[in-house]
């Protein structure tokens, strides 16, 4: 049988800003991206121009069939040195917003998405508690200039992910930082020192957790109490942990450590964003890698789009507020692998839904191929391809399958 989904239900993409924009050269990440012997592939560079052809691409989201658009404000943008403003940054945000309402298109604002400035990170960024106050004077200044334009916010993206990836073994305890050089080589080089820098991502997981954490629950309030009326919560990375025999206990305590203290803050919250790419299966002695035959992506994970299924379910549970499937995706070169991918992870969510979970919304990652973090322009999430030396876009066959279902809200049988 075919599933309608219910009246309402909202139908996006996402991006971010450094991933998209290009530039973004008061940043920590421009800077570690450039530092010698850095990790990253490749610097992000002009990315796709995202920030000067917003309004083309804000018109495509709705010629897809989409009807919203998820996306980050720039922190190292709009707060480029510790306390000055950018009122034309800001303003270039609310023209973002504006254009999305000029298309019917919903706009759902990140505000923050990995990236920071990079006075913050060298002093101390996200390892630092006592920083928090810096996150929300910036959500403060930006919520008074964009709130009343604004549908769906979300605090912080990925929250814990340094610590979901620690927890599955992907991470060293310690994070990136204590076995890559160059962040604390670059550290030094800007004033600073291995210990004081604190990026997002590379910095010590269980430290960037607690930050953000605390970030995240003061800034939901900010955020609610400027202009607007709106919904607000976090979004967690989960990969869906399963356990095989002897495997429980690690199971347990990896949600423990990773996801339930952001879960139950959410009980707080409007809503909770989950965003799931593949699995992490476990057994008594750990994490463990890759199943014998199941193929393995450009990411390092299998291709496993049931996923979805296990980590909807367990938030819902969990955070017993409403669930924004807020990311899910695949990167491959293989557009017909993205459809199957698509069909597959869709038919998990129309389980959960059927079941009579509350989801609200789901956006797919990413409208456009983009800088994928360490792995730079290698996966290719987007349903749309960018020539980045021309900068024309090419939606994909994936863009048609996927917005048709958007267009007809309904999961073909
Ligand atoms: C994340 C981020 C995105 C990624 C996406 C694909 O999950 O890491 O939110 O910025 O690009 O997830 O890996």
């Amino acid at each position: 049988m075919p599933y309608s989904f219910p009246q309402g239900f909202v139908w996006g993409t996402a991006t971010a800003a450094h991933q998209v924009e290009g530039n973004n050269v008061a940043s920590d990440f421009w800077m570690l991206e450039h530092a010698p012997g850095t990790l990253f592939r490749e610097p992000s560079g002009d990315a796709v121009d995202h920030f000067h052809r917003y309004p083309q691409d804000i018109a495509m989201i709705r010629q897809l069939g989409f009807g919203a658009y998820r996306f980050s404000v720039e922190w190292a943008r709009i707060e480029p040195v510790e306390g000055y403003f950018s009122i034309a940054a800001l303003d270039h945000y609310r023209r973002m917003i504006a254009s999305c309402h000029e298309h019917g298109v919903k706009p759902c604002v990140t505000f923050h998405h990995f990236t920071s400035p990079l006075w913050f990170t060298l002093d101390g960024g996200w390892e630092d508690r006592a920083n928090v106050d810096r996150f929300l004077r910036f959500c403060e200044r930006t919520v008074r200039h964009l709130g009343d334009l604004i549908d769906t916010a979300y605090t912080i993206n990925e929250a814990n992910l340094s610590a979901t990836l620690q927890v599955a073994g992907v991470f060293p305890p310690g994070g990136l930082k204590s076995v890559a050089g160059f962040v604390g080589e670059a550290a030094k080089r800007y004033g600073s020192t291995p210990e004081r820098i604190g990026p997002f991502l590379l910095g010590d997981p269980m430290k960037l957790r607690d930050t953000m954490l605390e970030a995240h629950v003061r800034a939901r309030d900010v955020i609610k109490s400027g202009p607007g009326s709106f919904p607000v919560g976090v979004t967690l990375a989960m990969q869906d942990f399963q356990a095989l025999p002897g495997g429980e206990a690690h199971v347990a305590r990896a949600r423990a450590e990773s996801w339930d203290p952001f879960l139950e803050a959410a009980r707080e919250d409007d809503f909770v964003g989950v965003q799931t790419y593949s699995r992490s299966r476990f057994d008594a002695n750990g994490p463990m890698g890759p199943e014998p035959g199941v193929p393995v992506l450009i990411m390092g994970y299998e291709f496993w789009p049931e996923a979805l299924e296990g980590t909807v379910r367990y938030a819902a549970k969990t955070a017993n507020v409403p669930i924004h499937v807020t990311e899910n995706g695949i990167g491959t070169t293989d557009d017909a692998q993205r459809i199957d991918y698509e069909r597959r992870a869709l038919a998990a969510l129309v389980k959960c839904m059927r079941d009579g979970i509350d989801v609200r919304g789901y956006f797919y990652w990413s409208l456009m191929d983009n800088f994928e973090w360490l792995f730079g322009y290698g996966p290719e999430f987007g349903l749309v391809a960018v020539d980045r030396t021309t900068q024309r876009r090419r939606p994909k066959p994936s863009a048609d399958w996927l917005g048709a279902i958007a267009r007809s809200n309904t999961f073909p049988d």
